[in-house]
């Protein structure tokens, strides 16, 4: 469990209760960032999200690390909606409505109904909030996974991104080894994360294994350039790149295939996302600095 800072909280509830005195527009900024605050502050876990355009393997890599093929994957843009994955006995999916209905099902069939971007590419509007529960080891620790829409599609994806990685404690940049990092990408990371104060992000190559093996040396090599030149804030003694091929390392899990499981680079990421979360969770100032870049943030929008 992480320590819950009880003068966070009474200062969220603060902002709430000023902003419903207030009456602020229910769309506005503003409000947006107060509730992001309230949910940070109130927030148990320790929240771990994937952060990429569509078709990176954001959701298969989130699946390999549950050893399940739990979230929707495909070719297509699939991710229609910020799914919370959390700890739970048995494999179960929660949907929140807008008009607070609330649909439970066993398993996570029901994802394609309401979780899945549809033939626009538009994400379901009735749909407040989505919840997975699996049974698996980290998320027992307290942890939870956050899977995201890709950013280079809809604005409506991007701004929810936006405000899911304000809430969010760890953030895993997926990069597309065929790709580099393309300037957008270079520029969001740049933006959207260090700019906000959002300064704990890990780097993992995807797609690497689909070069020749000298070619895999150049790109890693390239890359490790591209991930010194930003100032990732994690615990001492840890990189902040990692070489995952996804769809391999799912495969391995699926088979139970241990040797596949560390030839896909999955083995060195999971062991260094177990120490890096017990020591950012044993850190006292970790809540309160994304606190104050929360309200920073809100304040430059009064
Ligand atoms: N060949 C290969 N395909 C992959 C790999 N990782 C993901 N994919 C495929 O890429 C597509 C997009 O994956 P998905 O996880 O849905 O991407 P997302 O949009 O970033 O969540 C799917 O068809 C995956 O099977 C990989 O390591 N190698
Ligand atoms: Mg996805």
């Amino acid at each position: 469990m992480k320590n819950i800072d009880e003068n966070l909280i009474n200062i969220s509830k603060t902002l709430n209760n000023a902003i419903e005195v207030l009456a602020i527009d229910e769309n506005s900024s503003l409000k947006r960032d107060i509730l992001s605050l309230g949910n940070y502050c109130e927030n148990q876990n320790f929240r771990l999200a994937v952060f990429a355009p569509f078709n990176y393997g954001k959701s298969t890599l989130l699946n390999a690390l549950l050893g399940e093929k739990t979230l929707p994957i495909d070719l297509i843009p699939t991710t229609g909606a910020a799914i919370y994955v959390k700890y739970g006995e048995q494999l179960k999916t929660k949907i929140t409505l807008n008009n607070n209905k609330i649909i439970e099902e066993e398993g996570t069939n029901i994802l394609k109904k309401y979780a899945t971007l549809d033939d626009n590419r538009c994400m379901n509007q009735e749909v407040k909030s989505v919840e997975v529960y699996c049974n698996h080891s980290l998320l027992k620790m307290g942890v939870e996974f956050l899977d995201l829409p890709g950013t280079n599609d809809r604005e409506e994806q991007n701004k929810l991104v936006k405000d899911q990685l304000l809430t969010s404690d760890l953030i895993i940049q997926v990069v597309d080894a065929r790709k580099l990092m393309t300037l957008e990408e270079r520029e969001n990371f740049r933006d959207w994360l260090l700019n906000r104060g959002i300064n704990s992000v890990i780097l993992v190559i995807n797609f690497l294994n689909l070069w020749e093996p000298q070619e895999q040396k150049d790109v890693y090599y390239r890359l490790r350039f591209v991930a010194e030149s930003f100032r990732s804030i994690l615990p001492s003694g840890f990189s902040n790149l990692y070489r995952v091929d996804a769809l391999p390392a799912l495969r391995g899990k699926l088979k139970g295939d241990n040797n596949e499981v560390q030839r896909s680079g999955l083995s060195m990421l999971e062991s260094a996302l177990q120490t890096i979360i017990i020591q950012q969770k044993q850190e006292q100032t970790f809540r309160r600095e994304r606190f104050e870049t929360i309200t920073r943030i809100s304040h430059k929008l009064i």
